[in-house]
């Protein structure tokens, strides 16, 4: 008999390790263990994503009438790790091989390397296919100059799916419509209320062992309401395609306090843990266009991002892994200010945006990139130390897909791999996109001086610091103009007031819970 084993983000019933299985004779096993919970300290809305997902799956597989070992993270004698459950799972059952798809992240394809040696059986690796793109592949492609670039790489993948094309050319004449998916929202717009899935039994069930087991993680619990079943996924799926996405390439980049939601796709937790797949989320957008009920800058925006951006940050994973995590080109160094975990902080957008990762694990990608990953960038925080934040606080982060999104797009600690220029921005744009610096104790309009948004002195302090690296590049010649514009005086105070402001970042909070940020 083989032994299948399934990990937590591979909850695919077309799973490649499922391929041929012989349920008279095979088993499928599956652990819930605590150091997958705690290698990060996962927001607690992930865990109880996961660990209740891996139960519904479990129980669907059994519906089928497949053998499932599933050990449960209280079961007396769990080992509380993958390779320690393996082994006592090989003990129980005696398996001539252990079948197991390829994982999500490098640790632990290096653990599963020294599964034979530690179990004396033969583990057999198969290919993770439900990616459009195999890393192998993926190195072949991107070698050949322009395709390095994720826009042909992308290009590419329309090629080969077929998706969005009319015969050999792009749908509407154009590749990318990115340039029409940057609008504000009206003043005061409210988005409609998007489908959310309340807890049944075995959540609620996980919900309480989350939290006596780890209460003390981020997050709150009782807002829970992601889909942890592939029927509530296609539910997930049909909200969006319905109430998301005619709106979602307009409003793609903005960004309003109080709505956590808007118009996005909020499928990115389902479809990382394997309950929905690329192909179908992305055909399925498609069709919304041939039906004339979503427009196409919208929904070649959205497929852009799962068959273009998705697959093009793993190929970089698993194509420069391990030295990519090790890089730190802008030598960023800083500790992360532990407002990123309280949210205690006077920069209204930060602390609105850290509000709703807390409340919902989930924040949309202009919220990351513009303003946790912007301030992470101009305060020059260690890249180690944002990338553990963004893999622990997101519902949908494994670190194949986080890692080269925070190291490379995020802090650009991979010297340009990923994005030909940093993405830095001072508080003009976040004004520009956003209505949080309305009701913000800061002066969005000041660079420097006492009530200047830090946005601002630490934007320029951060173009001044890298001049050598960036001063030449074409994509950056427009704020360097305004930079070389500037007087001596100012560029001085500019540096003195982001030197303050970093000293503050180090000094322990006051005790007055007075804020210094
Ligand atoms: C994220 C996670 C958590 C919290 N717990 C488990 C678990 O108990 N058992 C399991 O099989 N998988 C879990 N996972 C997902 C794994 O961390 C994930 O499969 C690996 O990181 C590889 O991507």
């Amino acid at each position: 008999m083989r032994l299948v084993f399934i990990l937590g983000d591979q909850l695919t019933r077309g799973i490649s390790s499922l391929d041929g299985i012989e349920p008279a004779r095979d088993v499928v096993l599956m652990v819930e263990v605590a150091a997958e919970a705690t290698y990060v300290r996962h927001h607690k809305q992930k865990l109880v994503l996961v660990l209740s997902a891996m139960r519904h799956f479990a129980e669907e597989l059994r519906a089928e009438g497949i053998r499932v070992d599933y050990v449960r993270l209280d079961d007396p004698g769990n080992l509380q790790d993958f390779t320690g459950e393996l082994a006592r799972a090989v003990a129980r059952h005696r398996p001539e091989a252990v079948v197991v798809t390829h994982p999500g992240e490098w640790r632990v394809l290096e653990l599963m390397r020294g599964w034979p040696g530690r179990i004396g059986v033969p583990v057999e690796i198969r290919e993770d296919d439900r990616f459009l793109c195999a890393p192998a592949e993926f190195a072949l492609l991107t070698a050949a100059g322009k395709t390095g670039r994720m826009e042909y790489f992308y290009r590419e993948m329309r090629r080969r799916t077929g998706l969005l094309m009319e015969g050999a050319k792009p749908l509407g004449g154009k590749w990318n419509f990115d340039a029409e998916n940057r609008k504000a929202l009206p003043r005061g717009h409210r988005a409609p209320r998007r489908r959310r899935f309340a807890p049944d039994a075995v959540t609620a069930e996980v919900m309480t062992l989350v939290e006596a087991r780890f209460g003390d993680h981020f997050g709150r619990l009782d807002r829970f309401g992601w889909p942890v079943t592939r029927a509530e996924a296609l539910q997930a799926l049909e909200d969006f395609l319905r109430v998301g996405l005619p709106s979602f390439g307009d409003w793609q980049d903005a960004m309003q306090a109080g709505e956590d939601f808007l118009y996005h796709a909020l499928i990115a937790p389902a479809l990382n843990i394997g309950l929905l797949t690329a192909l179908e989320v992305a055909a399925a957008a498609e069709r919304e266009y041939h039906a004339g009920r979503a427009p196409l800058n919208a929904v070649e925006g959205f497929i852009r991002q799962v068959i273009g951006w998705r697959e093009f940050v793993r190929g970089i994973y698993w194509t420069e892994m391990p030295g990519y995590a090790a890089t730190n080109a802008l030598n960023a160094t800083r500790p992360l200010p532990a407002f990123y975990w309280t949210g205690a902080t006077r920069m209204r957008c930060l602390a609105e945006v850290i509000r709703g990762t807390r409340d919902n694990a989930y924040a949309h990608h202009i919220q990351r990139l513009m303003v946790t990953g912007n301030f992470a960038l101009l305060a020059g925080i260690a890249p180690a130390e944002i990338e553990e934040w963004y893999l622990a606080v997101y519902a949908d982060a494994f670190e194949w897909v986080e890692l080269p999104n925070v190291h490379g797009m995020v802090a650009h600690a991979d010297g340009g791999r990923l994005g030909s220029k940093p993405y830095a921005a001072a508080a003009a744009y976040i004004g520009r996109m956003s209505d949080y610096c309305r009701g913000c104790g800061h002066d969005a309009k000041a660079r420097t001086g006492k009530n200047a948004c830090p946005m601002n002195y630490l934007y320029w302090n951060f173009l001044i610091t890298h001049q050598d690296r960036f001063g030449k590049n074409p994509r950056m010649a427009l704020p360097y103009k305004a930079l070389t514009a500037m007087g001596e005086g100012e560029r001085a105070a500019i540096m003195a007031e982001a030197e303050a402001f970093f000293a503050r970042m180090a000094a322990p909070e006051a005790p007055s819970g007075q804020l210094s940020l």
